[in-house]
Formats: C-alpha cells, sequence, structure tokens
C-alpha cells in the first residue's frame, strides 16, 4: 500500500476510475474540439502524496489559476515528458525494472508531476450537449480533475482515456489539474525496452459532444478478389447514414452494401472519403476494402499473399522523446516509402493514432501492438508475472480493448499483436479471446506464445539464418497447429551501431519459401537523447543505477533522422523490382568494350510487388565507361504483374572503352523520379593492372637516413615510407585492427561467441610490429616483419616488397599467419596517415555510401567524389565505419592509390584507437582536438588522416541481440598477397 490512502489508486492493479468507454478515435469531426496542448504549469514531487491535500483542496476551492500558489511552479510543454525539460532525469533500461520488483508495489520515491493548465472556451464553444476531455497519452498513471471535480485515475501510457465533463465546463476560468506519477502499477506492465519518461506526452483536447452526436463506431469494409466487390457495413452506438459518394452508397448504419471497389493494399492504398453522419455529428470515414485471413497456411490479403518487408517502429524525437509531432510521423512514413518498407509493428505500443491516419494514406501495413510488456520478470523465471495473474487480467484487457477500439477502423491495421516480451499466461489467453470476438476479422499475433496457442501466426525473433531455411521448409516440428501456420520474424536484424549484416540472406530466404512471409527489423530508429555533453545520450548518461547502455541506440535511423548506411541497404535488399544485367564482357584489348561482335545485353527485370504491376514506373540505362557514365536513356519495360518476370535488350553498345572497364546500370524510377530498385552489370574488364614489373625499373638507393626510389623516399633503418609524390606520409604497415562496432561485441548474454571480446582476449587490439630486416636488392625494397601480440604465440608473418619507376611506387603485402588462429581478423590490410590538408576523396569503386562483406548490397560501382568528414558515419557510440568496397583506385590527399585486387577503403581523422575509446560523438571531436594540440599543430587542418587500404574485413552480422554473420562472411587469417601502387594524383 501507498504511504497515504489518496494514493492507493497508484498501486491498484486495476487500470483506473472514471473514464468513459473506449471507442473509435477520430481527428476531425464537425463537432467543435479544442486543444489543450501548449504551455502548463509543473510542479514535481519526490514522492506520490506530497503536496497531496495541497493539489486536492486547492482544486475544490479554488477556479482559477491564481486560486493556486502557482508562483514557483516551472512551465512546461504538453505534449512533453519533464524529464526531458529540466526536471529530473531519463532512464533507460531494456528489461530490468529500475525499481524492486514486488507487484504491484512501487518505490516511495515517486516522481510525481503536478500538471495546471487554465483555460477558456473558445467564444464559438456552444454550450448545448456535452464535452468530454481526451487524454492521448500520460505515462505512467494520472489523477484528473476539472475545477475542483475529480474526474478519476487512469493507467495505460500509450492509450486514451476520456472523461465526460460537461457540467464542470465555465465559459471562462476553467482550471486542469493532472496529478502524474512515474511509477504505477501499470509500470509492470509497460517494460518495454526503451526509455522511461514519465509526463502527459500526447495531446490532451477537449471535444464537443453536441446532442445526438457519433458515439463509437465499427467500419467493416472488406473485398471479395474473385468478384472485385467491396462490402461496407458501418455498424454505430448512435444510428446514423453513412455516405461514400464516389461509390453512390447512401444507406443507414448497420446496413451491408456490396459494390464494385478498387481494393485498399499497402502497395495501393485506396482509400474512398466518406461521412457517418448522425443527428448531432457528422465524422469523416477513410474506407480502405481489403480482407485479411490465414488460407492454405499463408497470411493473404485480398487472397494474395504478402510479404513483409518491415521495421519496428517506436516513437522517437531526439529532443522530445516520444512526445511527436504530426511533421515527424508524416517523415517515418515518407521515409519508410521511400526506402521501399511495406510493413510497420508498432513496437511495443499503440502509436500515436495519427500515424495510422498516415499509415492508411501511404499505404503499410501495419501490426498494432498492445502496450504491453512484463520482460523483466523473466529474471525471475517469469515468477508472479502479470500476464498469468488473475488480478492483473482486467488491467490486460482494458489495455486490449483501448487497442482495438480507438484503432479499429484503420485498413492498415492487419494484425493486431498482445504485446511484447510479456511470458505466456491466462491473462494473455483472454486478451486473445476477447480480441476474436471483437473483431474477428484481422489476425492476433503475440511473438511470445511459441506454441501459437492463441495466435495466427508464427513469430520468431532473431531467428538465424539456418532456423529460417527450416522453418520455410517446414522442417521444424513442433506442435500441430504451429506447424499449419504462417511464420513471420517480429524482429531480426539487429540494427545497432554498424549493421545489421547478413540482410540480403535474409530476404533469399523470405523470397525461396511461401511459409516465410517476412520480417520486420529491429529497428527504425536510434534512441539517442540530445545532449550537448555527448552529442547525444545514451544509457548510462544520466546517472542510473541500472541500465543498458547504447542498446537503445539500435536504429536504421540515427537520432536525428538521418538514414544510417544499414537503411540504404535494406532498401536495396528489399526492393520490388528486381534488376539483373548481364552484358557481354568486353574485351580489353582492341576488340573494345563489347567483344568483338558488340552483342547488345539483357535485362531481366522481376516484379516483386505482391498488388501491382510495373506501369508506374520508368526505366534507364545507363553506359559507364571507368565508372563514369558516358551514355544513358530510357528503357521499356513491359507491365509486368506481380510475380511476373520479362527480359528486355540493352542498346548496342555504344563505343569502345578503350580497355577500360565498362559497365551497365539499369534504374527503376517512381513518378517523382525517386529511385525505386537498380542492377548493374559486372564490371567488363579488371583496370589494367599496373605492370608488375615498372614500365622502367627503378632503383632503390641507400643515403644516409633515407632510401630513395622512384618518387619515393623512404626511412633507412625501418624501411618505412615517408614521402611519395611530394606527399609526406606515416608509412603503410599490417593493420588488422577495427574499433569494434556493437555486433562485434555482441550482446551479454553471448558469451564466448563474441567477436570483439575473443579479439580484445586474444590481444589483436595491441599488435606489436618486430623489424625483422630492411633489404635492397636490384630492383626492390623488402622490408621483413612479424606482427604479433604480447602474451602469445601466434603472429603474422609480414613481408612489405617495394618497387618503382619514375613515377610510382608499388606495395605488395605478404602475410602468413604463424600458430593456432582461432579468431578470424577483424580487417586485414595496411594503414597509413596523410597530413591534415588531406580533404577531398574520388573513388572508382563502391558507394555512395559504406559496406562491409555482408552489407555491400547497396554498394554500386561508380566513380564517387566526398571528403574525410562525409566519408564518416557518425554512429552514436564510435565505432568501424565508413569503408567502401571494391575499390580499384582512390585519390585522396595529392596520392592516388591502385589495388591488386580491389580494396576496401576508409579515410578518417582520427587512429582505430581513437575510435575504439570513444564512448560518444563529442569524444572523438575532442579526441582529435587533443591529438592536433598534442603535435602542437594549429587547428583541424592539420590532423592526420589514416587512410585504410584493406584487403579484407570481416562481416558485420547482428549479434548485438541476434546471431554473428554467417561463415562465409568470416575473415580467416590465412596466408595473403595484395598490393599497392602509389603515385601522384594529376590535378
Ligand atoms: C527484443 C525486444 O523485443 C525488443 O524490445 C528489443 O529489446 C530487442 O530485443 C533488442 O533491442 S527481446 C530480445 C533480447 C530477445
Amino acid at each position: 500500500m501507498s504511504s497515504s490512502d489518496h494514493t492507493s489508486y497508484v498501486e491498484d492493479v486495476l487500470p483506473g476510475t472514471g473514464a468513459l468507454p473506449p471507442r473509435a478515435w477520430y481527428a476531425r469531426s464537425s463537432a467543435t474540439s479544442f486543444s489543450l496542448n501548449g504551455s502548463w504549469r509543473l510542479r514535481v514531487s519526490p514522492t506520490a502524496d506530497a503536496h497531496d491535500s495541497a493539489f486536492a483542496s486547492a482544486s475544490a476551492s479554488a477556479l482559477t489559476p491564481d486560486g493556486y500558489d502557482t508562483d514557483d511552479w516551472a512551465e512546461v510543454t504538453v505534449p512533453g515528458h519533464w524529464v526531458l525539460q529540466g526536471h529530473g532525469e531519463p532512464i533507460y533500461t531494456n528489461h530490468l525494472y529500475p525499481f524492486p520488483v514486488d507487484p504491484p508495489h512501487v518505490p516511495t520515491e515517486n516522481p510525481t508531476g503536478d500538471h495546471l493548465r487554465a483555460f477558456d472556451l473558445p467564444a464559438d464553444w456552444l454550450a448545448d450537449g456535452s464535452a468530454t476531455l481526451r487524454f492521448d497519452g500520460v505515462e505512467s498513471c494520472a489523477r484528473v480533475w476539472l475545477n475542483g471535480t475529480e474526474l478519476g485515475t487512469f493507467k495505460g501510457s500509450r492509450l486514451p482515456h476520456e472523461f465526460a465533463v460537461g457540467p464542470l465546463l465555465r465559459a471562462a476560468g476553467n482550471v486542469l489539474a493532472v496529478r502524474v506519477h512515474q511509477w504505477s502499477s501499470g509500470s509492470y506492465l509497460e517494460d518495454q525496452d526503451q526509455w522511461w519518461l514519465p509526463g502527459i506526452f500526447r495531446d490532451v483536447t477537449l471535444l464537443h459532444r453536441p446532442e445526438g452526436c457519433v458515439g463509437d463506431w465499427f467500419t467493416h469494409a472488406s473485398y471479395d478478389h474473385t468478384t472485385g466487390d467491396g462490402t461496407l457495413r458501418v455498424d454505430s452506438e448512435v444510428d446514423g447514414r453513412v455516405t461514400v459518394p464516389d461509390l453512390g452508397i447512401d444507406v443507414p448504419t448497420g446496413m451491408s452494401v456490396t459494390v464494385p471497389v478498387e481494393p485498399w493494399t499497402a502497395e495501393t492504398p485506396r482509400l474512398y472519403d466518406g461521412e457517418l453522419a448522425t443527428e448531432g455529428e457528422r465524422v469523416p470515414l477513410r474506407i480502405g476494402f481489403r480482407t485479411v485471413a490465414v488460407e492454405g497456411g499463408l497470411i493473404k490479403v485480398n487472397g494474395t499473399p504478402v510479404l513483409f518487408r518491415g521495421v519496428n517502429r517506436h516513437e522517437w524525437h531526439p529532443e522530445h522523446g516520444r512526445a511527436l509531432d504530426l511533421a515527424t510521423m508524416r517523415r517515418d512514413v515518407e521515409l519508410m516509402k521511400r526506402h521501399n518498407i511495406n510493413a510497420v509493428r508498432t513496437s511495443h505500443y499503440p502509436p500515436h493514432p495519427a500515424f495510422l491516419d498516415l499509415c492508411d494514406e501511404y499505404g503499410l501495413w501495419v501490426i498494432d501492438e498492445c502496450d504491453l510488456e512484463t520482460h523483466g520478470f523473466i529474471e525471475q523465471g517469469w515468477h508472479d508475472n502479470p500476464s498469468d495473474d488473475d488480478r492483473w487480467t482486467p488491467a490486460l484487457l482494458d489495455r486490449a480493448a483501448r487497442t482495438v477500439e480507438r484503432d479499429k477502423n484503420h485498413p492498415s491495421v492487419v494484425m493486431w499483436s498482445l504485446g511484447n516480451e510479456a511470458g505466456t499466461g491466462r491473462g494473455l489467453t483472454a486478451m486473445a479471446e476477447w480480441i476474436r470476438e471483437r473483431d474477428p476479422d484481422r489476425l492476433v499475433h503475440y511473438e511470445g506464445d511459441v506454441n501459437c496457442r492463441d495466435t495466427d501466426v508464427y513469430s520468431r525473433m532473431y531467428a538465424e539464418h539456418a532456423e529460417v531455411e527450416r522453418l520455410g521448409a517446414r522442417l521444424d516440428g513442433g506442435p500441430a497447429r504451429r506447424r499449419e501456420l504462417p511464420v513471420i520474424l517480429c524482429e531480426y536484424a539487429h540494427a545497432m551501431g554498424n549493421g545489421p549484416g547478413g540482410l540480403a540472406d535474409y530476404q533469399r530466404l523470405f523470397e525461396a519459401y511461401e511459409r516465410i512471409q517476412g520480417g520486420f527489423v529491429w529497428e527504425w530508429i536510434d534512441h539517442g537523447i540530445a545532449d550537448e555533453r555527448y552529442g547525444y545520450a545514451y544509457g548510462g548518461d544520466f546517472g542510473e543505477e541500472l541500465h543498458d547502455g547504447n542498446f537503445v541506440c539500435d536504429g536504421l535511423l540515427l537520432p536525428d533522422r538521418t538514414p544510417s548506411p544499414g537503411l540504404a541497404e535494406f532498401k536495396k535488399v528489399i526492393e520490388p523490382v528486381r534488376i539483373d544485367v548481364d552484358a557481354p564482357a568486353g574485351g580489353t584489348g582492341t576488340a573494345g568494350a563489347f567483344g568483338a561482335a558488340g552483342a547488345p545485353g539483357t535485362v531481366r527485370v522481376t516484379n516483386r510487388y505482391d498488388f501491382r504491376d510495373l506501369s508506374h514506373l520508368s526505366f534507364e540505362w545507363s553506359f559507364q565507361v571507368e565508372g563514369e557514365t558516358v551514355r544513358s536513356g530510357a528503357l521499356t519495360v513491359p507491365p509486368l504483374g506481380p510475380g511476373e518476370c520479362g527480359e528486355v535488350k540493352l542498346p548496342a553498345p555504344p563505343e569502345d572503352g578503350r580497355g577500360a572497364p565498362t559497365s551497365w546500370t539499369v534504374r527503376a524510377l517512381d513518378a517523382d523520379d525517386h529511385e525505386v530498385a537498380w542492377g548493374q552489370s559486372a564490371q567488363s574488364a579488371a583496370l589494367p593492372a599496373p605492370r608488375r614489373g615498372p614500365r622502367r625499373a627503378d632503383q632503390p638507393v641507400r643515403g644516409r637516413q633515407l632510401i630513395t626510389f622512384g618518387p619515393a623516399a623512404f626511412d633507412a633503418r625501418t624501411g618505412a615510407l615517408r614521402t611519395v609524390g611530394g606527399v609526406d606520409v606515416v608509412g603503410p604497415r599490417l593493420d588488422v585492427w577495427r574499433a569494434t562496432t556493437d555486433n562485434d561485441d555482441g550482446a551479454s548474454w553471448q558469451g564466448d561467441e563474441r567477436l570483439g571480446f575473443a579479439w580484445r582476449a586474444v590481444g589483436l587490439h595491441r599488435m606489436r610490429h618486430r623489424l625483422d630486416g630492411v633489404e635492397l636488392s636490384g630492383d626492390a625494397l623488402t622490408v621483413r616483419t612479424r606482427v604479433a601480440p604480447a602474451g602469445r604465440d601466434i603472429g603474422l608473418r609480414t613481408v612489405y616488397r617495394w618497387t618503382a619507376d619514375a613515377e610510382r611506387v608499388r606495395l605488395a603485402v605478404s602475410v602468413v599467419p604463424e600458430g593456432d588462429w582461432r579468431v578470424p581478423l577483424p580487417r586485414l590490410g595496411v594503414r597509413l596517415g596523410l597530413p591534415g590538408g588531406a580533404d577531398a576523396t574520388r573513388w572508382f569503386g563502391g558507394g555512395p555510401g559504406e559496406a562491409y562483406p555482408d552489407t555491400r548490397a547497396a554498394s554500386r560501382i561508380a566513380v564517387w567524389h566526398s571528403d574525410v568528414d562525409a566519408m564518416q558515419t557518425p554512429y552514436v557510440r564510435p565505432q568501424e565505419n565508413g569503408a567502401r568496397a571494391d575499390v580499384r583506385w582512390a585519390e585522396i590527399g595529392g596520392l592516388r592509390i591502385e589495388g591488386e585486387p580491389e580494396f576496401w577503403f576508409t579515410a578518417r581523422r582520427w587512429t582505430s584507437e581513437q575510435l575504439d575509446a570513444a564512448e560518444h560523438l563529442n569524444d572523438l571531436a575532442a579526441g582529435t582536438a587533443e591529438a592536433a594540440g598534442a603535435a602542437g599543430a594549429a587547428g583541424a587542418a592539420d590532423r592526420t588522416v589514416w587512410v585504410h587500404l584493406d584487403h579484407g574485413q570481416q562481416g558485420i552480422g547482428s549479434q548485438s541481440c541476434g546471431p554473428g554473420p554467417l561463415p562465409c562472411y568470416r575473415l580467416t587469417a590465412a596466408p595473403a598477397e595484395f598490393a599497392f601502387t602509389f603515385r601522384a594524383a594529376r590535378p
């Protein structure tokens, strides 16, 4: 029990008192509404009962804010979280409750925000009828008074609550008082992996309810794909008429009408505008006709199986937390559509309802999840779990009802999800039963129900590729009911930091097996909090005693909504059109780029939409010579239907590429000229290899301190390159370390499998370079070394062999591992330092963005231009990033570097060690400033730029929560040879 009777509702397991029954939500109607968003007064107390009598009795006695002594109260913006507005601190935990687990009790230290808002009714407010006060989201428990009269209490943070307030309203001088407790029994049900952020974080609205107004209603709009007819029936609590002008519909509520319609799908989001009119109110309807069902073991919409290319979306804004404005929601939806995403799971609570309006309008399949997670009970083997305790069932049912009633009129919602990570139990079964009864026309999802007793789909999280394949091939066994069900991955591909890796490999499985109906990447956006001290803050930055660090930054968008390379990769992997370009390999010699016959190439186009043909896209070919587009034109592609595949000929090849590598690129563009999909042929030829024996071999000459050789000079003692083509360099030497990524580091529960852990244990971050010899022999300078960590007998025997002509030096590196290598290498290549003035970069190879062995689908070959800063990906926790794949040559800092074979190219203003040591973005800026200071350098322009030329990179994988990289992406320590040629870049 709480210390005060006035606060006993805080720990009561029941959801609340006084609220109206839940009903359909709408943004607009003919009835007036009045927003109470804006500036409120705020007083935060350390306990639930501080100022208890004062707040309550003041409410009772005073009708104007002047009646309160609010002089020392703060101002707070509603919607908002007070902890993000300078009062108290946010807390981040993944699944641990940040308080002792003793349900339903919460700590005595229970930050409580008393919110006050005075308001006059607008002049046009009609005093006929009644009014309701709607709260769209308050975390975690509220008690509400209007003009001194208590309206009630409620829990269920991301759910709407309405109160009847008509008789209490006055024309002027109303006072709304809302007491919000951070902790309540409801907190036990809201253990989602996110920040704990108390406050009135969604809209507060006063709704006029005229006589005869609309109550609750339920739009049933199905589609019969066999006839092309839609059937509409709007059930309404209050009788009225339903009109849909475009369909000539004008029927009473409750009556079914069947007419030919265009169906709604996420690809073709056809909405019909209609209206529900009762005697006292008209509410606009946006009707989408569609039917969702599991048939023959597959999720079908309008009779067609669908493939979810989805993301999990938490609501996030780096300054406002979960208080999202409409523009931000629209931005999310537009970014999703632009990146070929077709589905959202609203992890792990119903989103702001306006988000679902946008999903209807733009077209996204939605799994709408109830606001329920009790993950922290896993620590006690789920003992005392509210999901399996009858006392809590009313609270669970309340959450189900408030979700379904609020959102049931959205065509985009195709599945209800009971919640996330809440174990199993009777409460969950009761929710599923209630939902099926209320809305038999949608599917029920819950990943925690491993036997699928209560669900319509078998849902898995972070299954490794091999398991997905078994599930696809129906070799998974398990209970009979489950074997019959379709499979989705409600979470996969953990987008924490650099990654996720392996997306393309998952997509191949999703496309190969009909039972696997796609998945939802975890997750949409990093929940970093903008913070001057750090760049972005994450768990632990606010002094939390329990926290889970940067596990909260695991999205495809950086916190400011900049797409990360992971999103570019996802877009490519899930593109709804597959374009395979097969151009005959050209000759590198006299026959020209296309072989003697000059045969035109072929493009195979596959329509991977589920519903649409390709008539909304235009196609364009382009022809590149050594990465530069020299010709382009339109390509006519027939309007292939869903699933169809066709071949189109490329035009006759343009003039020969004079032995240079050539390629064809074909792009599919939508009506706004946005690229939807692309394909590129292989390069016709390798770059002509810089001749092994240089043109006129130069001979190294040993001086007192320097060895001069072609355009280069080396340290005579160490054999290290000092300058080449007039550019001073910190000579290249072998480098195997990378600042471990979140996916290298792995999740704490993954033990010894974690690579970052194993690498550090072996000592790959502290390799020593022993110099065994500097030899001059005729036309070569050879430097022999052994690179190895202290305390271990493993090592890499490394030989650098330099040759030169008048203009170029060539470095051939040979690496032979010694000893018993049990770990893969993070990277294998050389690192060199260039003067800080190095900035502009140009390269012929993969781009525009970063790529690693299992994240390279979006990398396309061209000549790219960038600069050192733009080549960085500012992951919230700094880590390896920014490599460009398949680079044939690169220019930076006045040098041109050619690779044999292609290499991974990375350039940054800090070393891997500095990157590795940084915990926040601001550490990097500070780190380099210090380094520059220590070197006596003046200003940023003098900082060394570190360039990595890598022969190999270890894959990325998804081990920050899921499986590591597939074996084929492992960089095994094995003998290797690779070479680079350096010369001054021609201006
Ligand atoms: C899974 C959770 O459902 C999700 O909320 C998030 O925490 C994610 O992991 C990791 O970021 S649960 C997983 C640990 C099995």
